[in-house]
């Protein structure tokens, strides 16, 4: 049985990432970071007890910005892949947390390298994956692949660079079999709420069920090449599976503007947003990233992957996904239960 070891794993792409591995008979083992309160909601539908004979995922607490703590965690799982999702991934939010955003993001990879080093170093093999993103693109004209280069506009982007060039760089330096996958926004129902689509989607399914007025929003003409997560962790074992280590674009090769998204989600929800958002200039960037949109041919034609949920379907299953919620609340509301929503500045 193959194990894998996921960073990351309480996240959107680590919960879809655990599903698919576990399907194909993997042992996972996730590391998860210690908080005040659960941080495991999107790990429920695959949880079991650790005792039971059965169980095939196993939690570990760990912090990529603790690397004895992450060496001990390799140590222990022994896995034959390891997959590096951990991140401070928020773009607006790195520039208020620039510094810690730097630590986890790029020195927290670059942890997770010297860990695996000296691991395969003492003899063990291991494969990596690295969560690199579209947002190391930035500001480089459309269309973006492998061969284009990097200007990222964040500190969150800056750092995926630093991150994807150590990967490269521990690659030819030491042969290990490392993959950054580039990967362009990819969205579900578990995506998280401060991210655009989630926030339009979970605000215009509460405004139709009556339980908000207003969706307070940023740039409307940013483009993004928005994929299905389920879709994208696919590709990311794929990228393990093949005989060279290499980095690969993973996207769509379709575009749309934050407004479109925006204006299909809403006629999905049967309302007029216009009656309903209105911008804030909190939301927007110092600097943005205006227009992305990826050419994935290599991975097409490489890794045989290819995104199977359209853009159309996407905005459809997350609208539908935020009804049923917003559903939920209301029957509580109306049963007297106060609902709490988190406090959001992003
Ligand atoms: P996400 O939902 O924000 O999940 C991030 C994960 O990293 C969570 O499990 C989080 O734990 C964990 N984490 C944060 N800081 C950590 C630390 N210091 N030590 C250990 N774990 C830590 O992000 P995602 O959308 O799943 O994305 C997964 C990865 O792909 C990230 O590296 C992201 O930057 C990258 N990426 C995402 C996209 C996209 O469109 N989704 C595109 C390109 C690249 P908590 O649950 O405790 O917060
Ligand atoms: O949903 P977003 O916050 O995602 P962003 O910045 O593209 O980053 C996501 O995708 C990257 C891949 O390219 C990942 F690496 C990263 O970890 C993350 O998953 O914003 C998308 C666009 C931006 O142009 C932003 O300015 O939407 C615009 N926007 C407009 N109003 C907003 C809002 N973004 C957020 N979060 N909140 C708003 O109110």
């Amino acid at each position: 049985m193959k194990k894998a070891l996921i960073s990351g794993i309480t996240g959107q792409d680590g919960s879809f990432l655990a599903e698919f591995l576990l399907a194909k008979g993997y042992e996972v083992h996730g590391v998860v970071r210690r908080a005040s309160t659960f941080n495991t909601e999107r790990l429920d539908s695959i949880y079991a007890d650790p005792h039971e004979k059965s169980a095939k995922l196993f939690l570990h607490y760990g912090d990529v910005a603790d690397g004895g703590g992450f060496r001990r965690i390799l140590e222990k799982a022994r896995p034959d892949e390891i997959y590096n999702l951990a991140a401070q991934s928020h773009v607006r939010v790195s520039f208020d947390q620039a510094e810690y955003t730097a630590d986890v993001v790029a020195t927290g990879t670059l942890r997770i390298l010297e860990a695996v080093r000296d691991y395969v170093g003492a003899g063990n093999t291991v494969r990596l994956y690295q969560a690199g993103s579209s947002e190391m693109f930035g500001a480089a004209p459309p269309p973006q692949n492998e061969a284009t280069p990097f200007y990222p506009r964040s500190p969150y982007g800056v750092s995926k660079v630093a991150a994807h060039w150590y990967c490269v760089n521990y690659r030819e330096a030491y042969s290990l079999f490392i993959c950054n996958g580039i990967l362009f926004n990819h969205e579900s129902p578990r995506r998280g709420e401060t991210f655009v689509t989630r926030k339009i989607t979970r605000a215009l399914a509460r405004i139709k069920l009556g339980l908000q007025e207003k969706l307070y929003i940023g740039n409307l003409d940013a483009r993004r090449d928005w994929g299905y997560a389920g879709d994208y962790v696919e590709a990311m074992w794929l990228m393990l599976q093949q005989p060279a280590a290499d980095d690969y674009v993973v996207a769509t090769g379709e575009s749309h503007s934050v407004r479109e998204f925006l204006e299909l989600a809403a006629a999905h929800c049967g309302i007029d947003w216009t009656r309903h958002v209105e911008t804030d200039r909190r939301y927007f960037r110092p600097t943005e990233v205006d227009f992305l949109l990826g050419d994935a041919s290599k991975a097409r034609r490489q890794l045989g992957w290819e995104p199977r949920v359209s853009f159309d379907d996407l905005v459809r299953m997350m609208v539908e996904h935020d009804l049923e919620l917003a559903s939920q609340e209301r029957t509580l509301a109306e049963a007297g239960h106060t609902v709490h929503r988190g406090a959001s500045q992003a």
